[in-house]
């Protein structure tokens, strides 16, 4: 197995560059908010489900600081169920039109490259996609749309079965292999490097040791040469370290997203943007130390 490697000896690693913003990843990590349109995701399913709800909260997380708006109309936890594309979108489509007026970057979090498309026209300025692009048509349809900022993530197989799929001989490195070839055939297709973010999927078809393993070593995934961004929000391996439940994770939530970010990550995905917001200006002021 080859260990990753930069792909283009001219990209900028701190420059993400999305449709309608160029953030600058060096200036200071920044905070992507979770808005879950969805009747079942796994910490705040059923909060926000209808697109009046949905826009509130949008709402109240700009007023928490939030760097950039993640809207997601499907649930990827284990076990869920798929939905139709016109489904998802009829979910997010009222939401994400709303967003696109509150002056920050509005990431669509999907899988199917119909609902990208619609996305994509209305204007959004990120796909986030927990399958990296690999629905048909997806990457032809990132390359035609030659602006949108991406992130590929880490995961096998679909939510139903991920968990049964944990087999690795070195779970870094064959994440790091899977990142670097999903983003070098992006690369191929005509998706210049500085549009691509990685995310090494923390809880997708990975034990409770695997998601540990991953985060102590995140820095070796730094050298694939483009930011990564990190979920470890509520997540269950951060119940099986505290036995908390899922509401009971904000501490431990905010002590990972710190932690990721000391070990390199720039973007963190959280639900509790307030006390994220709040940590990493400590983080700032304590000088952003590296570990
Ligand atoms: N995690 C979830 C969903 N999307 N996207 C990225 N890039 N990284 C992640 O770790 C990630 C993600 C799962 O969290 P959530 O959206 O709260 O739950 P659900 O999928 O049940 O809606």
């Amino acid at each position: 197995m080859t260990s990753a490697s930069s792909p283009s000896s001219s990209s900028s690693p701190s420059i993400w560059t999305t449709t309608r913003f160029d953030l600058d990843l060096a200036e200071r990590p920044l905070v992507m908010g979770v808005v879950n349109v969805t009747p079942d995701s796994f910490s705040d399913g059923g909060q926000h489900d209808d697109a009046p709800r949905a826009i509130d909260f949008c709402e109240r997380l700009l007023g928490e600081g939030v760097d950039i708006l993640d809207i997601g109309g499907e649930s990827t936890r284990p076990g869920a169920p798929r939905l139709d594309a016109d489904e998802e979108w009829r979910r997010l489509e009222p939401v994400v039109r709303a967003a696109l007026n509150f002056g920050v970057p509005v990431s669509v979090d999907t899988c199917k490259t119909e609902v990208m498309r619609r996305a994509l026209d209305l204007g959004v300025d990120i796909i986030n996609d927990v399958q990296a692009l690999r629905d048909e048509g997806a990457e032809a349809l990132l390359a035609e749309h030659g602006s949108a900022g991406i992130c590929l993530m880490h995961m096998r197989g679909q939510p139903a079965g991920m968990q049964q799929l944990t087999d690795y001989e070195d779970v870094v490195l064959e994440v790091a292999d899977f990142l670097g070839e999903r983003m070098r055939r992006l690369i191929e297709a005509g998706v210049v490097p500085e549009r691509i973010t990685l995310d090494p999927g923390y809880g997708f078809a990975k034990t409770v040791e695997q998601n540990l393993e991953l985060q102590r070593r995140q820095r070796e995934l730094l050298s694939l040469g483009r930011p990564l961004l990190i979920g470890w929000s509520r997540k269950s391996t951060l119940g099986a370290v505290t036995g908390r439940s899922v509401d009971e994770r904000l501490h431990a939530s905010v002590a990972a997203a710190v932690t990721a970010v000391t070990l390199g990550a720039r973007v963190v995905r959280v639900h509790d943007v307030a006390a994220t917001v709040d940590a990493l200006k400590v983080w700032r002021a304590f000088g952003a130390p590296e570990a």
